[in-house]
């Protein structure tokens, strides 16, 4: 009798907290889509035809609130605005300084869309490029010029925890402060944005973000003209209102804020004049929550080099190559066959068009690395679990407390996280795991090796629902970091921990 009496309790629970958990979704994210059509609501998340990873669990009819669907824009094409390549203030010795400013600006997004309020570093929208050698010591001096604190995180640099730009770090409004980096990792495409406590998600949406490239003179086989045959591409969705303008609180969505339109280093439709016969493509996937499946539109091969940190075993081709938000990829297109235009697909949706014409010839010498062997079976030190949706996410059952550290390990120590992905009565949702200061291996996903395309340093993980991933990580830089979903939303909503390295 007594356990039946515990079977209704549980069940009562059971039902009040979907019903609650439903009620907050409803209220958080649907409330303010006019562009949400009924088919989306009831979870027909058919339209683009894909039925991908990205797919799971966000739009079913219990889903995870509401996943924009990515459409075809018609606004005439622009060139690809290529970011500048930021000149140091002054280089003396093995140090080279730069000045980052968070400013506020305009921008227009559409010909007859009006001007929005936006975010940028040392521009209105997005940022510039900043070299980092490798053995060079960069030092920064960051300005916030907007009216809120922000903080300027290194997202992928291996540097102690004091200049990595976490929550901890927050410069007020108005204020200085510099940053002093010992660049001391593999040539890589890495990128920075603001991490402050409860305005990262907004403070990204509104165009805030950095391209940051570790150089090594030794890695001369690749394409790097920069901006000619070695393009970055942030890519990101974002939704507007019908006046064209970025309403970040009027889409917020706590389960993660996606857009319907795809905006390639801050532009719609854009294009690219190749004028080589081998294009290196440094994809950063820059949304708050969205991922991105690129394919290109004649169907042929992306050949992926690198990946978050670094050069893979070998190069990979692959038809599709899939990113969650944070995570960055390395491709080479080869043009030499190609005689048409061809597209940039994300999610089978055109959003950067590359014109063919006259080839410059390319002879390529693609340099790989080497990841040691490891056992998939290897044992775990830790266990991290993520959990949840929209503003009831956690890891390990606990929210983000900036006073609690979750984690405490030794500089030196090498560690095997297993990274899991519970599903919840909703079906779950892939989450991208990111470690600040350190760079890690994939050991196995399931139990099975990684891909050829994990083969490489990487610093944010997908981890779908269901998943368990392995991870080996040494800590070689000391203090207080943060482990967290990069969902922005979810980092927002507590899905973050703190890993105290100390010597
Ligand atoms: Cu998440």
């Amino acid at each position: 009798m007594k356990s039946k009496g515990m079977w209704f309790l549980l069940t009562g629970i059971l039902i009040g907290g979907i019903l609650v958990l439903l009620a907050v979704l409803f209220n958080g994210t649907w409330n303010h889509n006019n562009n949400m059509n009924q088919d989306h609501m009831m979870g027909n998340d058919s339209s683009t035809g894909q039925m991908g990873d990205h797919m799971m669990g966000n739009g079913g009819p219990t889903g995870h609130g509401a996943t924009q669907n990515l459409q075809a824009s018609d606004e005439p094409t622009q060139p690809l605005p290529i970011p500048t390549a930021l000149q140091p203030d002054r280089v003396t010795g093995d140090t080279v300084y730069y000045t980052v400013e968070a400013t506020k600006g305009t921008s227009r997004f559409f010909k007859d869309g009006k001007k929005s309020e936006t975010f940028g570093y040392n521009g209105n929208l997005l940022g510039p490029m900043l070299e980092l050698p490798k053995g060079k010591t960069v030092v920064i001096d960051t300005i916030n010029r907007l009216d809120e604190p922000t903080t300027f995180h290194w997202h992928g640099l291996v540097i102690p925890a004091d200049m990595d730009g976490g929550p901890h770090q927050a410069v007020a409004a108005g204020k200085h402060a510099q940053v002093r980096l010992d660049i001391d990792q593999e040539p890589s495409t890495l990128w920075f944005h603001p991490h402050p406590m409860g305005l990262t998600a907004e403070q990204v949406y509104k165009g805030l973000a950095g391209l940051l490239y570790v150089t090594d003179d030794a890695q001369s086989g690749l394409p790097n003209d920069y901006g000619v045959d070695d393009i970055p591409l942030i890519v990101q969705d974002r939704l507007f209102t019908d006046n064209g303008e970025l309403d970040y609180d009027a889409h917020m969505n706590v389960d993660g804020t996606t857009g319907d339109t795809i905006l390639a280093n801050g532009v719609i439709n854009t294009t690219f004049d190749v004028q080589t016969e081998t294009l290196r493509v440094r994809l950063v996937n820059g949304s708050n929550a969205r991922n991105f499946d690129f394919t290109l539109s004649n169907g042929e091969n992306l050949i992926q080099i690198a990946g978050d940190g670094g050069l893979l075993e070998k190069p990979v081709p692959l038809k599709t190559i899939s990113l969650t938000p944070g995570e960055r990829a390395e491709v080479l297109i080869d043009f030499s066959q190609v005689e048409d235009d061809v597209s940039l697909e994300a999610d089978g949706v055109t959003f950067t068009t590359f014109r063919v014409g006259e080839l410059d010839k390319t002879s390529i010498d693609i340099p790989t690395t080497k990841t040691r062997e490891r056992s998939t079976d290897e044992k775990a030190d830790r266990r991290l679990t993520l959990f949840g949706m929209g503003n009831m996410v956690s890891i390990n059952g606990k929210t983000f407390d900036p006073e609690r550290i979750d984690i405490e390990a030794k500089r030196g120590d090498t560690e095997v996280w297993e990274i899991e992905n519970k599903p919840d009565m909703m079906g779950g949702m892939t989450h991208p795991f990111h470690i600040h200061g350190v760079q890690f291996r994939v050991i196995s996903r399931d139990g099975s090796p990684p891909a050829d395309q994990e083969k490489g340093w990487k610093d944010t993980v997908a981890v779908a629902p269901d998943e368990q991933v392995k991870i080996e990580l040494t800590f070689t830089k000391t203090g207080t970091f943060m482990y967290h979903c990069h969902i922005l939303e979810h980092e927002e909503n507590g899905m973050m921990g703190q890993l105290k390295v100390t010597e």
